[in-house]
């Protein structure tokens, strides 16, 4: 069975009108998007999705931020798809990140940076389960 991951189109590139595009560069990299829906969370929700990050100085920012308009959560699906997407971002700041990535051509700073990936098969696993249910799976 294909690896699956979890991304999110985050506010900014929603707002921006880059949900269009930055679909198609997942499409052409290959994934298969199993799982997709368009929707606001509250701050509270995006609290609990990064709670690993709970202890950092920016995560009331980033939490308010998640909260801060629609975004567009998927569950995507290939081989190597957590390391793949990952390259396909590029770098947390867009500042680093490399040419032809998601981020390079679409995210404005380290905190909007337009797109969010699992980093390891654990982490995917929580995230598609906090936002997903089985049944949107199938
Ligand atoms: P990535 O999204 O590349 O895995 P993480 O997991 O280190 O990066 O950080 C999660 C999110 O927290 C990032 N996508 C970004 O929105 C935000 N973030 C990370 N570092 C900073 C920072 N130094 N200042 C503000 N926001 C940050």
């Amino acid at each position: 069975m294909p690896q699956r991951t979890f991304s999110i189109v985050k506010p900014d590139a929603v707002r921006n009108g880059h949900t269009g595009a930055i679909l198609a560069e997942i499409d052409k990299a290959g994934f298969r998007i199993a799982a997709i829906k368009k929707q606001s969370i509250s701050k509270r929700e995006a609290e609990g999705f990064y709670a690993v990050h709970k202890e950092r100085p920016f995560f009331d920012d980033l939490c308010a931020f998640m909260a801060s308009g629609p975004l567009v959560l998927m569950v995507l699906e290939k081989d190597n798809a957590i390391a793949d997407l990952r390259k396909l971002m590029g770098a947390t700041n867009p500042t680093n990140a490399e040419e032809g990535t998601i981020r390079k051509k679409f995210a404005a700073s380290i905190q909007e940076n337009a797109i969010h990936g699992s980093d390891a098969e654990d982490t995917a696993a929580f995230e598609i389960g906090y936002w997903f249910a089985g049944y949107e799976l199938i």
